[in-house]
């Protein structure tokens, strides 16, 4: 009786609408996001660069911790240089090579004498770091920090224990992380860093989480118990298919299950680690003259994306600083392409206007027509126990189109695990698309391309899944020329 008053009172305070809106949201499933890896997600794309003393020196990149500060000499390094390339690329972050496996660093650190102090740039009296989150700030792109946790340079010398170590890495590491203003990622790479265990990332975690409450971490093999994000295997730009955001205790699989757990992720795995994909703009990381004619393409770069944060992952690019400490105008001009190509390209979704039905349907407040309206907080979703949906698009007329896009809701974990999507020119007969027809993860955002199709009904089929669907965007499109080059 109770319970039949309140609904009442309710109904005549809000109306009907009001009522059929208070259907509630799905319940999350499993493990989810934490706010950084959400504000991660959103960046999309990040840059890296690579700049050290390996820029002088001939052809490498993993330095030997031996060559002498002094060789450190940019010419004309300009930071907002690099900054407008970011801008034009449409990059919101950054993470700088404060101090790679050489162990030279770009800061005057209190702690080495292997530093810009004693090269010939500004006669000691420069600092990268500085320039670098100063010139972030001006422009609005979020600092990071990669901070080697291999070093040549200290934690090799004969004289070191890696208790030593530990101690001068949490130096500086406070240094980085509390004289340079808010930083929003740190990287701890694996490359040479094995004996470096849980128990010493514990101590330098600690550091972060106090000075730095939204750093991200990325972080593999040892790190890895206290990484936001996890690396995904490869460092030439492709994640799995599937590519979960979920995974287990990595460190105890064996070599191939270890990348293939880092690519793929584990389905239903217990603990929420999204993959990041770091992959250089060059064959190397650090800038070669010699590779100036080995730039990737706008094409290449489009793959990438694709297989990068179309696979539910966030994109780190590498643009390597010449010795100038300029970055190459083929680099930026490329990425200021794949950038317009993917505006281009997405910004015309051929099911905007389409009438949409769906055969699992929660209610008004998750109606499947928030599939298509290109606002990121309204979405569809389905009654809860009923993880299957056809959801049916009737374009007004036949559109042509060679990709797609799908995003959940992460927030609410990984829902759907089994997927396709097909075309019809009756509404009767219906084709799947041949490279949908094994999909299984969607996460943040999922993109596939495909030959043309020429269709005037799109039907995307939820097939299989952990809990009902939720799901934010779906889209068809015609991928930008641009892209091609
Ligand atoms: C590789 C590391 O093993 C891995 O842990 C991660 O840090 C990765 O680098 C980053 O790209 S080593 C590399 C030579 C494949």
């Amino acid at each position: 009786m109770k319970l039949k008053t309140i609904a009442f009172s309710a109904l005549l305070a809000y109306g009907t609408s009001a009522v059929t809106n208070a259907q509630p949201a799905p319940k999350p499933f499993g493990v989810t996001p934490n706010d950084r890896q959400l504000e991660w997600y959103d960046r999309e794309m990040i840059a890296f660069f690579h700049f050290g003393i390996n820029t002088f020196e001939n052809f490498v990149n993993e330095g030997d911790g031996k060559a002498p500060a002094a060789i450190f000499n940019p010419t004309a390094l300009d930071c907002n240089q690099w900054m407008q390339t970011l801008k034009n690329a449409g990059i919101p972050a950054a993470i700088l090579t404060a101090k790679h496996a050489d162990g030279f660093c770009l800061w005057p650190s209190a702690y080495t004498d292997y530093s810009v102090k004693n090269s010939a740039w500004k006669n000691g009296k420069g600092d990268v770091v500085r320039e670098f989150v100063d010139a972030c700030e001006e422009n609005g792109i979020k600092a990071g920090i990669y901070l080697g946790p291999h070093d040549r340079h200290e934690h090799l010398h004969p004289e070191y224990t890696t208790e030593k170590y530990k101690k001068y890495y949490a130096n500086q590491l406070r240094e980085l992380m509390t004289d340079y203003g808010k930083i929003w990622e740190t990287w701890w790479d694996g490359a040479g860093a094995d004996e470096l265990t849980t128990p010493v990332y514990t101590e330098w975690f600690k550091i972060v989480r106090e000075t730095q409450p939204d750093c991200v971490i990325f972080g593999t093999k040892n790190s890895y118990p206290f990484a936001d994000v996890r690396w995904m295997g490869n460092e030439a730009g492709h994640c799995g298919d599937p590519c979960w955001s979920t995974t287990d205790s990595i460190a105890i699989r064996d070599e191939a299950a270890y990348y293939d757990a880092l690519n793929q992720g584990v389905l239903n795995g217990n603990a929420y680690i999204p993959a990041e994909t770091d992959v250089s703009t060059r064959p190397s990381w650090f800038y070669h003259p010699e590779e100036d004619c080995r730039v990737k393409s706008v094409a290449d770069l489009w793959d990438i994306y694709c297989t990068s944060v179309g696979r539910n992952s966030v994109l780190l690019l590498n643009f390597p600083p010449d010795r100038r400490g300029l970055l190459h105008s083929k680099d930026s001009l490329n990425a200021a392409t794949l950038r317009k190509g993917i505006d281009e390209t997405f910004s015309n979704n051929l099911l905007a206007k389409s009438k949409v039905s769906a055969t699992n349907l929660r209610g008004k407040k998750f109606d499947p027509r928030y599939l298509i309206d290109n606002d990121p907080k309204t979405y569809y979703a389905g009654k809860d126990g009923v993880v299957t949906s056809d959801i049916t698009f009737t374009l007004p007329k036949a559109e042509t189109f060679d990709c797609l896009m799908l995003r959940e809701v992460i927030q609410l974990g990984h829902r759907t695990t089994r997927w396709s999507v097909e075309y019809s020119n009756n509404g009767k007969d219906w084709t799947t698309i041949p490279e949908t027809s094994s999909l299984q993860s969607v996460g943040n955002k999922w993109i596939v391309r495909f030959n043309p199709v020429t269709a005037k009904y799109v039907r995307l089929r939820i097939l299989a899944g952990n809990a009902t669907p939720a799901l934010n965007t779906f889209g068809v499109y015609k991928q930008s020329e641009i892209l091609k080059q």
